[in-house]
């Protein structure tokens, strides 16, 4: 039997729900790296969520920052480390709810560093509250009636904010699914662009990807693919916001 595709070396097993996203999404990090020759040349920054269950498969360096300090911390580590790959993998709620200072600052900074934030539209491992990220008159564990933009604010798009905002210069922003294979290849190649830029030296690289969370939108995966498709995707657009250079 030929093989045609290996589990990257990198890549452990974990025990993340069936159907999260959270899976792919690390599967396509090791294989852009390992396609990269950078599998061995890589600290992975993981923020506080679901991710904390799954590091065991993370056979890489990495640091456990605290809760929505992931980007300071991989800022500090790229500084000392300047030719290795660092990047952060947080949740929404880590990257933009709990840690948008952190975010924007090394954004605003165009610091050397790659994110890679999961929005799955609220907190998943808390069991499922609202995030700046959750849709109008989603329900969730604290908007039982509904996502109120009233009293809660509009939902959060940091590709778009970083790409388009005065003051800005980053050097690749860019938002992907991994819903379908078709879309699992697109976010692939998001990923290598911002490995690149990181790796010649443009400065700060995030992908966001839409992700599904069976367990806390009380949905099966295929309904949760539905619904990426559908109102997920109408509220936070696919695609680069800003292109590399
Ligand atoms: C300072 C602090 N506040 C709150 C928490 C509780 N907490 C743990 S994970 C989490 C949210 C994680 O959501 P997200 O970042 O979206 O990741 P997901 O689990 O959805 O992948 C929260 C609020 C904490 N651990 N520390
Ligand atoms: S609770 Fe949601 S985000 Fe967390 S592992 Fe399960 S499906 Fe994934």
């Amino acid at each position: 039997m030929t093989i045609i595709k290996k589990i990257p070396d990198k890549l452990g097993q974990h025990a993340l729900c069936a159907g999260c996203g959270h899976g792919i999404v690390i599967r396509l990090i090791q294989e852009v790296l390992q396609e990269l020759g950078q599998a061995d040349n890589q600290i992975a920054v993981v923020g506080v969520g679901c991710i904390c269950t799954a590091t065991s498969a993370l056979k890489v360096d990495r640091f456990q920052a605290a809760h929505g300090r992931a980007c300071a911390t991989a800022e500090g580590i790229k500084r000392v480390r300047p030719n290795v790959v660092v990047y952060t993998y947080q949740g929404d709620g880590d990257a933009y709810t709990i840690g948008i200072a952190e975010s924007l600052n090394a954004a605003y900074r165009n610091e050397n560093i790659t994110m890679i934030s999961i929005n799955n539209t609220n907190f998943g491992m808390t069991g499922g509250q609202m995030s700046w990220t959750t849709l109008p008159g989603q329900k969730t564990e604290t908007s039982v009636n509904g996502r109120d933009c009233e009293l809660t604010g509009l939902p959060f798009h940091f590709p778009e904010m970083v790409a388009n905002s005065q003051g800005f210069h980053v050097a690749y922003a860019a938002r992907g699914t991994v819903n379908d294979v078709k879309s699992i290849n697109q976010t692939k190649r998001m990923i290598r662009n911002a490995f690149e830029a990181q790796l010649n030296g443009e400065g700060f690289s995030v992908v966001e990807v839409l992700t599904a969370c069976p367990t806390n939108w009380h949905m099966t995966p295929q309904q949760c693919q539905e619904r990426i498709s559908t109102s997920v995707e109408s509220e936070y657009p696919v695609g680069e916001f800003k292109k590399r250079g």
